[in-house]
């Protein structure tokens, strides 16, 4: 999207839009009857018509109020719909738009943005405008909320509502090791040009890393379950002080959704009961399991800088990469979009790789990293606050990469999640590293 003019830019983003929201209503009104969308699953969890709502009312305040400066629709729902006012296990006992009702107003605050593009200037000296910035936030804003709702769908215990893809056909060639080497010295870490950017992955900066080994491809199941069988959640000495406290008191013994079938292990995905896929990477896994596994098998979690430079950098390089393979999307290089409803397997999306021959790193599941949550050096907020900077601090690990429920506009090398240590109803996954020396 970067470099289009700004006509081709406008239709492209106008395309987007419309795409996103094709996805929006696959997840909620398409799918799920009122009932079920005004039910909250999990106190972890919106009401899936909350999100629909709240979707709209951000475009809402970015897109017309902000950047077309549209007097507000209804500004008696602005309370509803912020994060911040009400967290997420309240949300079902307030007065919501009933389904057909934020239906109606998603539609109405979409087509008036789709009139008010044309007159909004890209080349402007307005910094939320510029380069087209705030369609990219609220467009990757929507994509976003797509994922959440897909936890909520895994959540849902009511049946299935949701088919499974057709999985897309996928080459699948095993890695040479099953770690690489990478070598000591610095990398340009983050971005200060990247148009789509947000303010948590800025400015880019130069890091300097000793040598370390990154694992070639994620964890997988039949990894995760040989630390199962090898008693690791019986251990202590695997795991950190409060990652203990939390395998004890909820009484934790595999990943969520996993449950014993006889002499099995068989996990629930979306609505399905399935057999473990043993070569699939292991997901809704929280930090504290991944940390636990990572010191149980000899090593520890990548930092993030680490897991950024083994992505974006190479031995070679002159300028980080925007995607492992290369600066440019490309749809067979890596497991995302929700083309498939699952990670892929070792060996799968070789083509992929990054310049150090480190695989399926964007896509297949986020990736937890050992680092906390906190702005680069000259971090300065933008366009508001409570997007990251509130976030900042030790109370949130960062997530790399994406998983197979992200959409490819909404995540790239230097793109940063995060959430607290315990959470796993996310895609979450992990790699590991050692150090080298
Ligand atoms: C970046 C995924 C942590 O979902 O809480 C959504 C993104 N910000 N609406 C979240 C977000 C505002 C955020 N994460
Ligand atoms: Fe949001």
């Amino acid at each position: 999207l970067n470099t289009l003019d700004e006509h081709a830019l406008k239709e492209r983003i106008a395309g987007e839009l419309g795409a996103a929201r094709d996805r929006s209503h696959g997840l909620t009104t398409g799918v799920l009857d009122d009932t079920r969308l005004t039910a909250q699953v999990s106190p972890l969890m919106s009401p899936l018509v909350w999100d629909l709502a709240h979707i709209g009312n951000y475009e809402e305040l970015w897109l017309l109020r902000a950047a077309a400066g549209t007097a507000p629709m209804r500004p008696e729902i602005d309370g509803l719909y912020d994060a911040f006012e009400h967290p997420r296990a309240t949300r079902p006992t307030l007065p919501l738009l009933p389904p057909a009702e934020a239906a109606t107003y998603i539609a109405t605050v979409r087509a008036k943005v789709l009139d008010s593009l044309d007159k909004v200037r890209f080349d402007g000296p307005d910094r939320l405008t510029g380069g087209g910035f705030v369609y990219g936030m609220v467009l990757q804003h929507e994509h976003m909320h797509d994922e959440t709702m897909l936890a909520t769908h895994q959540l849902r215990k009511d049946g299935p509502a949701l088919l499974d893809p057709p999985e897309p056909a996928g080459h699948i060639a095993p890695a040479a090791a099953s770690e690489v080497l990478i070598g000591a010295g610095p990398f340009v870490m983050g971005t200060s040009d990247d148009h789509w950017s947000y303010d948590n992955e800025r400015p880019r900066h130069l890091v300097d890393l000793p040598a370390y080994y990154i694992d070639t491809e994620p964890v997988s199941n039949a990894e995760y379950l040989a630390f199962m069988e090898a008693g690791g959640y019986d251990d202590p000495r695997w795991w950190d002080p409060k990652g203990w406290e939390w395998r004890q008191s909820g009484g934790k013994r595999a990943p969520a959704f996993w449950t014993r079938e006889g002499e099995q292990w068989v996990r629930r995905r979306f609505g399905h009961v399935e057999p473990i896929p043993l070569a699939e990477a292991v997901q809704h896994v929280c930090w504290y399991e991944a940390d636990a596994y990572a010191r149980w098998a000899g090593k520890r979690l990548p930092t993030e800088a680490e897991w950024e430079k083994a992505a974006s950098w190479g031995p070679d390089a002159q300028h980080a990469r925007r995607y492992p393979w290369g600066d440019d999307y490309a749809e067979d290089h890596a497991n995302l979009g929700q083309r498939a409803h699952r990670p892929s397997v070792k060996g799968a999306y070789a083509s992929g790789a990054s310049a150090y021959g480190v695989r399926r790193m964007v896509g297949d599941v986020w990736e937890w990293t050992s680092s906390d949550f906190h702005g680069y050096p000259g971090f300065r907020s933008f366009p508001y606050k409570e997007y990251s900077e509130v976030f900042f601090g030790p109370e949130y690990k960062v997530l790399r990469g994406g998983s197979w429920a992200t959409h490819p506009l909404a995540v790239r090398n230097t793109f940063r999640n995060w959430d607290y240590p315990i959470r796993r109803q996310i895609f979450s996954g992990f790699r590991c590293a050692r150090d080298a020396a």
